[in-house]
């Protein structure tokens, strides 16, 4: 775009200024409540729920949090000006490990930590103007809200629910905590690096695994992203498989019965050998106090739990020298497809709570098997044949072969491809009454408990007569004391001189009952957090039950992909476990899910290490707040990642400063009375490229593509710039001016609040209704007709769209007359466009 000429006014307008005018209003906005909703504001006819994952208050905001707060904040204004009821909360996700590190670490207070990185975001969100109602802002280490949280778990505690067990856990030892399977990555903890280990500890869990199949068959009914479903599914992991019956092989008798869990029921005529747990109650039984048996039992349990996890998963094997121990045992087993023997195992890699405790080993095809095999020198015997043709030979082969394939070696299901086998087999082997078809999940219950200290206390007495006792609701919250030590090794809480005596037995009065010193999962925090957002101060209820009803699902939420599995995944299960409590009356939280991209500079994630860290103060303390926003929102429709390396600030600074200059200097012709109209076909095409504005700018942001309404807007600039130029500057400019600023609001608030009070209005740009395009403007007057001589093309003309058969006869003879050389016998019109005139 070229800068155009300055257009003579007599005033010199003031340059674009944006830190002169942005932080006053963006005070305003935050300081009225102007986008507060009346806490009895109902979701009736036009409300509209819009969430935003609350951040998590880690130090100031980052590019992250300014990208998907500015894709909200243009969903959020523009359906209030399409007259939706639009509930925008805002709160913080404020317990979490963070801020006891920093305890530790540089001996900060938590709570201290904590609230002042919220002041300083809260203030950076509100400076960026995004309309979020301050009103019903919420903390989640507020006692006023985890006194909810302990509620929540009381109430999943009374269902059933939330129960104890003793459990080998993911420990690291650096946090001193329990963590949970996802929050160990390649065998260390997400957090702090440290390998993590095995250790049996008394956990708390919520027994999410009860939904898991309505979580599974509900994801189609959700307008998420395919890939986040996909995620989900993949994390429920329903996998179908089956329980099949082997025997002992006992010379002097029928054998003794031991069942299998498997996935893979085809592969049976592969089973080569066969595996127990060592604890595997058949194997002590039968080789009781055989000094080897008790040699390697020995030895096992030495074995660390990690270890014989990650010999479970296959993932330690590989050039750690680390190997699968295995114990020959005194007896075979019988393969009941085959009926051969095959030798039987006990071998630290099956694992005694999982599936049944024992295995038939297929080692051609899985590849813990397959190592065990090559290391104790059994048969691998290939069962699946690759569909590619190659020829498997299980002598030589150097890994197993998982991927499809046709059945072989397996008698009478040759030649079927594996899915089909596995079928008829189950089938075949059930008439036999060996086999039961059977359902597992990868979904395992949620654990937890944490032994933090900067989170919600778990609201429960252990009494050593009556077991495990809720904190009666009148005696909520249970309190974090605030003179914990951080520098102890270990659990702060579970360490405090006093905290957990101070309590007697709700039951019995008993003085012997102390008070569970675990934390809750701050994904519990983040689990219901939606559902106080409806009431955030009462003092009676954790949410209102019925708006509940009416305000969920939530009709968009906006958050990272990040939180795909975990968080979408227990917000579900919560809430329809409160639905099930009569509590809730929604099946889902969230029935749209809008994921944007990241925000990364020059190909690579940002990051302070790195030194490679953008931050959006670098950005709006130059350029202002509505730069910030239109680039990130120029940048890529909001699912794609954003270069920060790619975009230009600068030139979504100089289009902003152009609208300001074409306004203001509309502005002051008007009031020196130089506001000509200009010539009409001037004026026509003004109005026209308004209309096509309106029409195009309202079916992007429809379809949340920000970048593309952007664009538009651009070229309507152009077109009142081009407009100016040729002497229009009457009503029809200003209409396209507000027309502009209308369709502009929700994604550089502040300019177009501005300029709107510039353009003499006293009310708010943001309370306008959303323009409506005068759609006749839009049907296209005139048609361009191609003019045939003897079917070649010679000329053409433009005619009145509603122009008759013989009036474009003429029209297309006058255009050819000097080249018509002879009579014309014979006219073709096809209407709208072409005319052939055929000449003798
Ligand atoms: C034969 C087979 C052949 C297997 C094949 C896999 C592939 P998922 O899918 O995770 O549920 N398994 C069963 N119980 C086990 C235990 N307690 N300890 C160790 N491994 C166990 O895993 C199911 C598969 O893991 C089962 O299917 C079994 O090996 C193994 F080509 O049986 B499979
Ligand atoms: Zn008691």
């Amino acid at each position: 775009m070229s800068d155009g000429q300055a257009i003579p006014t007599g005033t010199e307008v003031e340059r674009y200024d944006p830190l002169a005018f942005e932080p006053a209003i963006a005070r305003r906005w935050h300081d009225e409540r102007v986008y507060s909703l009346p806490l009895d504001a109902t979701a009736d006819g036009e409300g509209f729920y819009a969430l935003t994952m609350f951040p998590y208050p880690s130090g100031d905001l980052h590019m992250g949090h300014a990208e998907i707060f500015s894709i909200h904040d243009a969903l959020v204004r523009h359906l209030r000006m399409t007259g939706r009821t639009v509930l925008n909360p805002i709160g913080w996700d404020a317990f979490g490990l963070p801020a006891e590190n920093a305890a530790r670490n540089r001996g900060a207070d938590p709570a201290k930590w904590t609230y002042d990185n919220i002041a300083e975001q809260r203030a950076t969100i509100a400076r960026l103007g995004y309309s979020f109602d301050w009103d019903r802002v919420l903390h989640t280490c507020d006692a006023e809200y985890y006194r909810w949280t302990q509620w929540l778990f009381l109430q999943l505690f009374d269902a059933g629910l939330a129960y104890r067990r003793a459990a080998a856990v993911n420990w690291c030892e650096g946090c001193q905590t329990v963590l949970a399977n996802e929050q160990v990555v390649d065998g260390a903890c997400e957090r702090c690096g440290t390998v993590v280990v095995r250790k049996p500890l008394t956990q708390w869990f919520f027994r999410i695994t009860d939904y898991a199949d309505e979580l599974l068959d509900a994801l189609p009914t959700l307008d998420w992203p395919e890939r986040v479903k996909t995620l989900q599914r993949n994390w429920i992991g329903r996998s179908e498989g089956a329980e099949v019956t082997f025997r002992t092989a006992d010379a002097d008798g029928p054998g003794e019965e031991v069942v299998v869990y498997t996935t893979r029921p085809d592969t049976l005529y592969g089973a080569t050998y066969f595996v127990f747990s060592p604890e595997h109650p058949l194997v002590e039984a039968r080789m009781g106090d055989d000094p080897d048996y008790r040699a390697f039992m020995d030895e096992v349990s030495r074995k660390s739990e990690i270890e014989r996890m990650a010999s479970f998963e296959g993932t330690a094997e590989k050039g750690t020298g680390r190997q699968k121990r295995g114990l020959r045992l005194n007896f075979d087993m019988v393969n009941p497809a085959t009926g051969e023997n095959v030798p039987a195992y006990a071998a630290d890699y099956v694992l005694m709570d999982y599936g049944t405790g024992a295995i038939m080993a297929v080692p051609a095809h899985d590849q813990r098997d397959f190592d065990f095999a090559r290391q104790e020198d059994l048969e691998v015997r290939v069962v699946v044949a690759p569909e590619d043709g190659t020829d498997l030979d299980g002598a030589h082969m150097t890994e197993a072969y998982a991927g499809d394939g046709v059945t072989v070696n397996s008698g009478p299901y040759d030649g079927l491809d594996w899915r089909e086998t596995k079928q008829r087999i189950t089938a075949d082997l059930e008439q036999r009454g060996i086999a039961k078809a059977t359902v597992n999940y990868r979904l395992r219950d949620w654990l937890i408990s944490r032994q933090r200290s900067w989170g919600a206390p778990i609201p429960i007495i252990h009494c050593p007569s009556c077991g495990e006792v809720a904190v009666p609701d009148d005696q909520l919250p249970v309190r974090l004391p605030d003179d914990l030590d951080f520098q102890v090794a270990g659990s702060p809480l579970a360490l405090h001189p006093t905290w957990k005596h101070d309590v007697t037995c709700p039951q019995c009065g008993s003085e012997e009952a102390v008070r569970d010193t675990d934390t809750m999962d701050t994904f519990v925090d983040s689990s219901w957090y939606f559902l106080r957002y409806l009431d955030p101060r009462s003092d009676d209820l954790a949410w209102p039950v019925q708006p509940a009803g009416r305000w969920l699902p939530i009709d968009q939420y906006t958050g990272g992909v990040e939180h795909a599995v975990l968080h979408l995944l227990y917000a579900r299960f919560v809430v329809k476990a409160m639905r099930d409590r009569g509590l809730v009356a929604a099946d889902e939280p969230f029935q749209a899910l809008l994921s944007q991209g990241q925000v990364i500079l020059g190909g690579a994630a940002m990051s302070k290490s790195k030194g490679n860290l953008v931050v959006p103060g670098e950005v709006y303390e130059t350029y202002g707040a509505d730069t910030l926003r239109g680039t990130m929102l120029f940048a890529s429709p909001p699912e794609d990642d954003i270069d920060w390396a790619d975009v230009s600030p600068g030139g979504m600074h100089k289009w902003l400063s152009r609208v300001w200059r074409l306004t203001l200097e509309h502005v002051a012709r008007e009031e020196s009375g130089l506001a000509e109209p200009g010539p009409d076909d001037a004026v026509a095409a003004l109005r026209k490229a308004t209309a096509e504005a309106i029409v195009g700018a309202s079916e992007d942001y429809a379809a949340r593509k920000y970048n593309t309404a952007i664009a538009k807007l651009m070229t309507l600039t152009n077109a009142v710039l081009d407009a100016t130029r040729n002497g229009v500057h009457g009503p029809a400019t200003r209409d396209a001016l507000e027309v502009l600023q209308k369709l502009l609001a929700p994604i550089c608030p502040f300019i177009t609040e501005e300029l709107w009070r510039r353009l003499g209005h006293g009310d708010s740009v943001h309370d306008q209704s959303w323009p409506q395009a005068d759609t006749s403007l839009l049907v296209e007057d005139e048609v361009t007709i191609v003019v045939q001589v003897n079917g070649k093309v010679r000329a053409r003309v433009t005619v009145p769209a509603d122009a008759d058969q013989s009036a474009t006869e003429t029209a297309a003879r006058d255009a050819v007359a000097d080249q018509l050389t002879g009579e014309v016998r014979k006219v073709i019109v096809v209407p709208g466009k072409l005319v052939n005139l055929v000449v003798a």
